[in-house]
């Protein structure tokens, strides 16, 4: 069948992709008749459940006297209380004689070929340790932050376990965010020390880094000191009592010194991570020691069942939850081997990724939708010339992954017989929430599946009631679980407005979705992207993909335009593979497609084809720039974490031909 009739047959008839035979039963949830007793278990005795994962995941120096205390009303969650334990010793010190010591922790692979390093256990914990100490020289201690503004270099593993290990909180600023965005980050959270580089390797080229930290450091009087890593080697302005180079601090230390690990309370604050700014000014969402780290290692084994012997690579960078879940905390708290890349999917050449699979036999791979369809545009030519049967599950995170996305990755990459995990989770959620288990759960291209066990997401009205199948609504997830965001820094009222006032006695996500008459989820995106075409719910995500899924669309995004008599109307910003021209044939051609591929309801009303959308530099499509285009509006409002402000000009001279 050809792959366009297979994604028609897909959608009329949902095709259900049942887990490999042969394979099933090997993962670490092995069926569905497994995840329903886990799943029954966790919702049923909580406690339990939970209190049993924290002492089989986790080594404490002081037992818990309590799993969960839970007042939605103030609102307050506190997981294990009573519990000692810290972050650096379970990633690293109890791997030392566990038998992992001389194990890969991390494989770093620097952009140019030749840029390796391998850290084992014990390396990992020694450089933890010595740049430990040179946080505590310069007076970092329990409670303070730290704002870390690196590339995707190994220090800046080493940066944030260090900071555990003292009970320092670090907020990692991702290195593509202007100055304005790191001074207003660090003001946020008042950072007493900034780490950062001199530059960042990026598609071969050297972008400068520290210039950005020089700017935003005029406005940030908290900061007392900045350290340097050098990776760029370009010049750079060094001022004086006030930064210093990380080589210099370091070997400074002795090699061999340990730095004692604080021994912290579960609640005791791990993180802040501002959230990726899509919407709003940006939140500190703050999580804790003990459940965040919990529920980071649980959702590693449970989703991507990682084994001793596996290679685990997820390409997001550390600065964003996914790295920090599931680069970092999750695969180390386990013991894993986890792959750190400094470079992108396409340079020096699209098939970049697969030749890094292909390098060190990656068993599992975990990437966004964003970058599938970026290298489905690119062709599957690239993909062919590499070896990469060591795959045993892929993974999906960050937007919904269009059934078309989704085929390619799994024919392509997966030869056809691999499981893909459709990951639905949040900055605030610490870790996974809904997705398949793999070889487990049947797979519907599109639908991240079922909730994980004990984690209780519903769709919900306005009102509170339970939706009905298919029935379009909030995404609510109404008992607490460990990985949840405690509180929004020094804004608790924001902590409970946003997500606790929507819904009482429940968490509200901000995504629409349905859950069909199987119940699995279909994350419709965040409410605000919604449209309303006369009465009818409709998800932008479901006509982008409907649109990508013609062969001539590279990426699609679909926004509300304001219409007299039906509310809405469907506007799409459309870009094309290339070697494809846009013409009035196409035009129509997609209408129609879109017509028989949803429905009338959904027909683009207009169609506007650009070169380029504009997109945060995580990748996700800022619609609300979009919504203002066809608004015929230019207050844009902060649009400084832009990957390309340029895009919104073109966009806007677009529009105003088309209308
Ligand atoms: C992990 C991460 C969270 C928002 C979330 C939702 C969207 C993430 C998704 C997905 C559909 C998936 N999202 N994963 N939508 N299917 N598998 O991305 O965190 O940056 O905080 O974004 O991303 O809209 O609400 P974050």
């Amino acid at each position: 069948m050809s792959e366009e009739k297979k994604i028609e047959s897909l959608q009329k008839e949902g095709q259900i992709f049942e887990p490999d035979a042969s394979k099933q039963g090997q993962a670490w949830i092995q069926n569905m008749e497994a995840y329903d007793a886990a799943n029954e278990k966790a919702l049923n005795d909580p406690d339990g459940y939970w209190g049993d994962r924290a002492k089989e995941l986790l080594t404490w120096f002081s037992d818990f006297d309590s799993v969960l205390e839970a007042d939605y009303d103030k609102p307050e969650f506190k997981w294990f209380s009573g519990g000692k334990t810290n972050v650096s010793y379970n990633c690293l010190d109890r791997h030392l004689t566990d038998g992992r010591r001389n194990k890969a922790a991390l494989i770093w692979q620097g952009e140019p070929e030749e840029d390796v390093k391998v850290y084992t256990y014990q390396m990992l914990h020694t450089e933890v340790c010595r740049f430990a100490n040179v946080l505590k020289k310069k007076g970092v201690k329990r409670g303070d932050r730290v704002a870390i503004y690196m590339p995707m270099i190994p220090e800046l593993a080493i940066a944030m376990l260090a900071c555990t290990r003292l009970g320092a909180l670090h907020s990692i600023v991702f290195a593509g965010f202007s100055s304005i965005a790191l001074q207003s980050r660090i003001d946020d959270c008042q950072a007493r020390v900034l780490i950062t580089a001199d530059a960042v390797l990026r598609a071969g080229k050297t972008i400068p880094l520290k210039g950005n930290a020089d700017e935003a450091l005029k406005d940030c009087p908290t900061i007392e000191q900045c350290i340097v890593v050098k990776r760029g080697g370009n010049e750079i302005n060094m001022v004086e009592g006030r930064d210093s180079w990380w080589h210099e601090e370091v070997n400074a230390e002795d090699i061999t010194s340990d730095c004692p690990f604080e021994e912290m309370e579960a609640e005791d604050p791990l993180f802040i991570l501002y959230t990726s700014g899509s919407t709003g000014k940006p939140k500190g969402v703050l999580h804790t020691t003990a459940g965040y780290l919990l529920y980071a290692a649980h959702t590693t084994q449970c989703v991507f069942d990682v084994k001793d012997d596996d290679v685990y690579w997820c390409t997001a960078d550390v600065g964003w939850i996914t790295g920090h879940s599931y680069i970092v905390y999750g695969p180390l708290t386990l013991g894993a081997t986890s792959v750190m890349f400094e470079g992108v999917p396409s340079y020096p050449r699209p098939d970049r990724f697969w030749q890094i699979v292909d390098k060190f036999k990656v068993n599992i791979f975990y990437t966004a939708p964003t970058v599938i369809r970026a290298l489905m545009r690119e062709g599957e030519e690239w993909v062919k010339n590499y070896d990469l049967s060591s795959l045993r599950v892929l993974g999906s995170v960050g937007e919904p992954i269009n059934p078309e996305a989704w085929l390619w990755y799994h024919n392509n990459v997966g030869g056809g017989k691999l499981p893909i995990v459709d990951t639905w989770w949040q900055t605030e959620t610490g870790g996974i929430m809904i997705s398949a288990l793999p070889y487990a759960t049947p797979l519907k291209p599109g639908s991240a599946t079922k909730a994980l066990p004990g984690i209780s997401a519903k769709i919900v009205r306005r009102d509170g009631s339970v939706a009905d199948a298919n029935e379009g609504g909030h995404l609510i997830v109404d008992k607490p679980w460990p990985g949840m965001l405690r509180n929004v820094w020094g804004n608790p009222d924001r902590y409970k407005s946003t997500y606790f006032a929507g819904f009482p006695g429940a968490y509200e996500a901000g995504d629409g979705a349905r859950m069909d008459d199987d119940g699995y989820f279909w994350i419709m995106g965040r409410l605000d992207d919604v449209i309303n075409v006369s009465g009818h719910r409709m998800g932008t995500a479901e006509v982008e993909s409907a649109l990508v899924a013609h062969p001539d669309v590279a990426e699609a995004a679909v926004v509300g335009m304001p219409h007299d008599v039906k509310g809405e109307t469907i506007y799409a910003y459309v870009t094309l593979k290339s070697g494809v021209e846009p013409d009035d044939d196409l035009l129509k051609a997609l209408k129609i497609w879109v017509r028989k591929e949803i429905g009338p309801i959904a027909t683009p009303e207009f169609i506007q084809f650009a070169d380029g959308l504009p997109k945060t530099r995580s990748g996700k499509i800022m619609r609300r720039v979009l919504r203002k285009i066809v608004e015929g509006s230019d207050e844009f409002g902060d649009t400084s974490t832009l990957a390309d402000p340029g895009v919104v000009t073109d966009l806007v001279e677009g529009n105003k031909d088309l209308l």
